[in-house]
């Protein structure tokens, strides 16, 4: 673990994380590409304080990772934190650009595939979102499917999310998460959520309903040597959740529009979160920020759970 030994130009490290990952406390990760592409101005550098509110206040410390002017930086003061949100050259950043934008000292907002991959090599285990990536609609055609998929399917890391974003196909990420062997567990409920929704209409094998089994369940991947990643996938309370009807109409309005617009690749997913924001006049937002917050909760219990597991092996 030099990346916490050596003082690394590529590196740099809030004390207080630096800190937990030297001592064995709990750290959650938490990704920026939310903050910077998928939530609205001014709101979004608020949800991201509020985040990180709530993971400490279970115990834990948030990690945010982006990257500023080339350099990675695992937990954000409030000026980089605000840099994340408001600038515009912010790049929206998967694994394979990490590099890149650090060769042009650039500014980078990781998605979920760059953050777990930043997350592992500097040693935390547990990540929060708000969903994942997944397959999108059309992808017979479009062959667009998140990075998000690969890089879980390498990477040992267990992220807390309300399942995959219901703008992408459900049933075919399922698919995709069974072949690319990454664990999938719903947190109390067999229901597999639908993002804005509390649930897709999929079931899934296995439910966990204590942060102790998770943790639990994490060792076991490691006495085992399983790689790949786990998703605790976890459902708003059905009184959380945006109205399906509307939920419905908003999103094949959304799905129309990006395809009229030509909207490709990896704008893809911030034009429809972007759309939702506005045809539901808001409403999208209060849900995602809950999304959030509880996962970013969840995790933190999870993460103290298994630290004190990790540091007992
Ligand atoms: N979940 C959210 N909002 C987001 C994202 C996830 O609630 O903005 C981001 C994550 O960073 C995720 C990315 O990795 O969207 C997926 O983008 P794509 O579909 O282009 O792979
Ligand atoms: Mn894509």
């Amino acid at each position: 673990m030099n990346f916490l030994n050596h003082k690394s130009d590529l590196f740099s490290f809030t004390p207080e994380v630096l800190d937990a990952l030297n001592t064995g406390a709990p750290v959650v990760a938490l990704e920026s590409t939310i903050i910077s592409h998928g939530l609205p101005r001014p709101e979004n550098m608020r949800v991201a304080a509020e985040v990180e509110d709530i993971v400490r206040s279970r115990g834990a410390v948030p990690a945010t990772i982006a990257m500023l002017e080339g350099r990675i930086h695992v937990g954000l003061n409030e000026s980089e934190l605000e840099a994340v949100a408001t600038r515009d050259d912010v790049v929206k950043t998967s694994i394979r650009d990490l590099a890149t934008v650090a060769a042009r000292k650039g500014f980078a907002a990781t998605t979920v595939a760059a953050t777990s991959h930043l997350a592992n090599l500097v040693g935390i285990r547990v990540f929060a979102t708000g969903g994942l990536g997944g397959v999108h609609r059309h992808a017979r055609e479009s062959w667009d499917e998140s990075a998000d998929l690969t890089a879980l399917s390498q990477i040992p890391i267990t992220i807390v999310c309300s399942g995959v974003k219901s703008i992408l196909d459900v049933g075919a990420t399922l698919e995709r998460l069974e072949t690319l062997n990454v664990g999938v567990v719903v947190f109390g409920s067999q229901e597999f959520p639908g993002f804005y929704l509390s649930e897709s209409g999929f079931t899934v094998d296995w439910s966990l309903d204590d942060p102790a089994d998770i943790a639990d369940v994490m060792a076991t991947r490691r006495q085992l040597d399983i790689t790949s990643g786990l998703v605790i996938a976890h459902p708003l309370p059905h009184a959380s959740q945006l109205d399906p009807d509307l939920h419905d109409q908003v999103l094949t309005e959304g799905l129309k529009l990006a395809d009229s617009k030509k909207i490709a690749g990896k704008d893809v997913t911030p034009f429809l979160l972007d759309h939702f924001h506005r045809a539901t006049h808001g409403q999208s937002l209060v849900v995602n920020t809950e999304i959030i917050v509880r996962n970013a909760e969840l995790a933190a219990r999870i993460s103290v759970a298994d630290s004190r597991d990790f540091s007992q092996a």
